[in-house]
């Protein structure tokens, strides 16, 4: 937010961009305007290049749609990259980009580790990076400009801290199931810590099963259908996301038990699926992380490009959601 506010401080540059939305703003026929481009037709265009994870859940395709809806209403040329999951797919998308001679790279890392050599190629070309929604590990930070996302280890800490109250007047061991998102990445391993640091408070929480899922429907059913094999008492279910919680839903009632009541369901993310369950009573609790990136990466984008200094890091706002809560936000959610 105090993002977009700065713009003005630039009068000249954001005079320009402002124009730039304007005629994107128009539709179809803005390609064709010459009024204010003196003839270098849309050449001046900031180019970023973006590579994204996959399209592994309902996040993941709600933050795509973010970044191209806002790509295109800033007047910023994306080229658009789809990892599937790999790191090597994401590093040769950026050693694409650094041959494009793009003006911004912008990625979000599917793992946190073994960035620094890509990361030194892009900086060797003057090209600068921005991480968004995911972290790297790299001890050198003039690797990059600056990491846009959420603060996943508190989100993994309010999902315990919501369990711990819940289950304050527990006598007996409460045994809790983990679905893990995509190992080695940066809300995988926060998450799990934000939660684990967060559940010691009461030593009747027990993790008795931790497993990833990847961040996927099918991955989620398939490791909750082992963990209700291997563990006849299951009391609580932490899922890293929605979308595991969802596969893990199937799993759950096909196992002849009653999701929401026999076994509580917490998860991260809040998309529409997950708070339809949550509002429903299949899901018990909710940490939201927004995947509505776009419009401040944009901004990023053109202040780094522009030489500006930005702030090294910058934390997507967010909140908690019970059922009750779900139910009020539901009709107006927009992803
Ligand atoms: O929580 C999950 C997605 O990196 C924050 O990735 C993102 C996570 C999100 O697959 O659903």
């Amino acid at each position: 937010m105090g993002i977009t506010g700065n713009t003005f401080t630039r009068r000249g540059f954001g005079a320009m961009l402002a124009a730039g939305l304007l005629v994107t703003g128009l539709g179809a026929c803005a390609n064709s305007d010459t009024g204010g481009d003196a003839g270098t037709g849309g050449d001046d265009k900031l180019v970023l290049g973006f590579s994204q994870v996959g399209a592994e859940s309902g996040w993941r395709t709600a933050n795509t749609t973010s970044v191209k809806e806002a790509a295109a209403e800033a007047g910023i040329e994306l080229k658009f990259d789809d990892a599937q999951q790999k790191q090597e797919n994401q590093i040769k998308a950026i050693r694409n980009f650094i041959q494009q001679k793009v003006d911004v790279i912008a990625f979000s890392p599917v793992v946190e580790s073994g960035w620094d050599t890509v990361l030194k190629e892009a900086k060797d070309a003057g090209i600068p990076v921005i991480l968004t929604d995911r972290a790297v590990d790299s001890a050198d930070k003039s690797l990059y400009k600056t990491f846009l996302g959420s603060d996943f280890v508190k989100e993994g800490r309010l999902a315990g801290e919501w369990l711990v109250e819940e289950t304050k007047s527990a006598t007996g061991p409460v045994n809790i199931v983990e679905l893990q998102g995509t190992t080695g990445s940066a809300p995988a391993n926060d998450r799990k810590k934000g939660f684990g640091e967060a559940i010691a408070a009461n030593p009747n929480l027990k993790i008795i099963a931790s497993q990833s899922g990847d961040f996927t429907r099918a991955g989620g059913k398939a490791v909750m259908e082992q963990f209700l094999k291997a563990n006849p008492k299951i009391d609580v279910l932490f899922a890293h996301n929605d979308d595991m919680g969802l596969g893990a839903l199937e799993a759950i009632t096909a196992a002849g038990k009653v999701p929401g009541k026999d076994i509580k369901i917490i998860t991260v993310d809040a998309v529409k699926d997950g708070m339809q369950a949550l509002a429903d009573g299949k899901f018990n609790f909710i940490a939201e992380c927004s995947p509505l990136l776009g419009p401040q990466l944009m901004d990023l984008a053109k202040k780094v490009h522009a030489g500006e200094e930005v702030p090294p890091r910058i934390e997507t706002e967010e909140t908690t959601f019970t059922q009750q809560t779900a139910k009020e936000a539901l009709p107006t959610r927009k992803y």
